[in-house]
């Protein structure tokens, strides 16, 4: 069998996917699409998902996208059998991604000038209040756990590391949000996460609103 990750190290949803790969120790090929660097591995992503959203894993030429479904497929392990307890990791993948994801990443393409010439300050002030919205609520959700839905990582914690690791760069968790600023750090000491944030170290730059000296 052969396994082909394509994404961008830098990227918030390729480091799901990866986070979820080395949790599961598979082997696989890590297929770099950042810039010019490697045209031949961002034509082949082309190719097989011409939307251009990454990550996407390709097994035996089979194009498999979305970082959820990608998860579900190379680590099952990272959801639980039991019906209640995925249905809160399941729950918490979606908020970590719509209600996280979605709004850090709005405020920072606002900032990416091939994306938008002139940025919208409403537009990342209303990013910046679903942040400020959402950051009580994992706050009190994740209160008395050690990972995201409870005892044990899941797939909750492969998108609320990336999720709030960039978050809180874009719109900083406020201190007394002591649950959820301890996850933060929690979860990114564990040795699969800190492995995405070491070898996504040398991109920092071009983070657009200029990377925090931390983390
Ligand atoms: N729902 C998708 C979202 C993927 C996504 O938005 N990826 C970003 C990179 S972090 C991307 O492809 N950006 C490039 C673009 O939108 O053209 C998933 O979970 O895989």
């Amino acid at each position: 069998m052969t396994l082909e990750l394509f994404g961008h190290p830098f990227s918030s949803y390729t480091w799901k996917a990866l986070i979820a790969l080395y949790e599961a120790g598979t082997a696989f090929t890590f297929r770099n699409i950042a810039g010019n660097e490697y045209p031949e591995n961002e034509a082949a992503f082309l190719a097989y998902w011409p939307v251009g959203k990454f990550p996407l894993l390709v097994e035996d030429g089979v194009p498999i996208m979305e970082s959820s479904i990608i998860i579900e497929h190379v680590a099952p392990d990272l959801v639980p059998a039991d019906r209640d307890a995925a249905r809160e990791v399941r729950m918490l993948d979606r908020v970590f991604d719509n209600n996280v994801m979605t709004p850090m990443q709005a405020v920072v393409a606002e900032h990416l000038p091939f994306i938008t010439e002139t940025p919208d300050p409403n537009r990342i002030a209303r990013a910046r209040a679903a942040l400020d919205k959402v950051y009580p609520w994992l706050d009190a959700r994740l209160a008395g756990r050690r990972w995201a839905a409870g005892d044990s990582f899941t797939l909750a914690d492969c998108s609320g590391a990336p999720s709030l690791f960039y978050a809180d760069w874009v719109q900083p968790i406020p201190e007394e949000l002591s649950a959820l600023k301890e996850y933060r750090v929690r979860v990114l000491a564990r040795p699969s996460v800190a492995r995405v944030v070491d070898e996504a170290r040398p991109y920092r730059h071009f983070f657009p609103l200029g990377a925090p000296d931390r983390d």
